[in-house]
């Protein structure tokens, strides 16, 4: 119901070509790498902390946009594990980047019936950041829209390592039946938990590389790769990697 209401919503304002095209084969879940903003900065002459900071305003402008079209799931990918070898000022500021982002948008995230989610690594994370994100996830709970999945301090092999630990532990305890681990049961014991597998990535700034990201998760996904650094990003980037999506698909359903 809540699809058939945003593409009425699309329809009705007329505001992008692209939109009217094709409605069909929407993508329900779409995962983005939003790479290139330490670039966009130095291209610039700018500290890389300013290309996150433009980076993070475009995530706005990507989530509005997927939530009208009915997209289901929107994971970003926002911080790897491997992040933490950078300059401590820049990991400094990162880590302070959750706050600043739902200080301003919760209550519009709220608005929108946005239902935030979080997959990483808790543990290293400072306090602060920790605090603001559940916060984020507990006041947006039982909202029906859009689910925003940030990856933050994620990294796919850890998480495997980690199911693979949990499985194993409860097999040992004699909760687990050696027979009835599949492809389901490891699913359920990834980060991502119940959610669907992405349909497509994106990856911007030009890097065609999965860096360990959702592993498991893309082996059947339609990538997408772009040049455009993230800070540059737009809806009309987006709306593109959504039509080179539906196309895939329909000439994979008409054989
Ligand atoms: C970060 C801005 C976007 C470009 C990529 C790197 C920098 C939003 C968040 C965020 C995370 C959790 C949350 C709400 C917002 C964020 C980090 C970096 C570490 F619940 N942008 N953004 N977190 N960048």
């Amino acid at each position: 119901m809540l699809e058939k209401f945003s593409y009425w919503k699309v329809k009705s304002k007329k505001e992008n070509k692209a939109d009217n095209k094709n409605l069909e084969n929407i993508p329900k879940h779409v995962a983005i790498i939003m790479d290139g903003n330490g670039r966009w900065a130095k291209k610039r002459g700018l500290p890389r902390i300013a290309g996150h900071r433009e980076g993070m305003n475009v995530i706005n402008k990507i989530v509005k946009k997927a939530n009208q079209l009915g997209i289901e799931v929107l994971t970003l990918y926002a911080f790897s594990t491997e992040n933490w070898k950078r300059p401590k000022n820049e990991v400094d500021f990162l880590m302070r980047l959750p706050e600043r982002y739902l200080s301003v948008e919760l209550p519009k995230l709220i608005e929108e019936n946005v239902q935030i989610r979080f997959m990483g690594c808790m543990n290293n994370l400072p306090n602060h950041t920790i605090q603001a994100i559940e916060k984020a996830v507990e006041q947006t709970k039982s909202n029906t829209g859009l689910i925003l999945n940030f990856a933050l301090n994620y990294g796919s092999r850890d998480e495997i390592v980690f199911a693979i630990q949990n499985i194993a532990k409860e097999a040992a305890s004699g909760h687990l039946d050696l027979n009835s681990i599949n492809h389901e049961l490891v699913s359920k014991y990834l980060m991502t938990e119940e959610l669907r597998d992405p349909d497509l990535l994106i990856r911007t700034s030009g890097e065609i590389r999965l860096s360990n990201f959702m592993l498991w998760q893309l082996a059947y996904t339609e990538f997408w790769f772009t040049d455009i650094l993230w800070p540059d990003f737009s809806e009309e980037h987006f709306l593109e990697a959504l039509h080179v999506y539906q196309q895939r698909i329909r000439r994979f359903g008409g054989i």
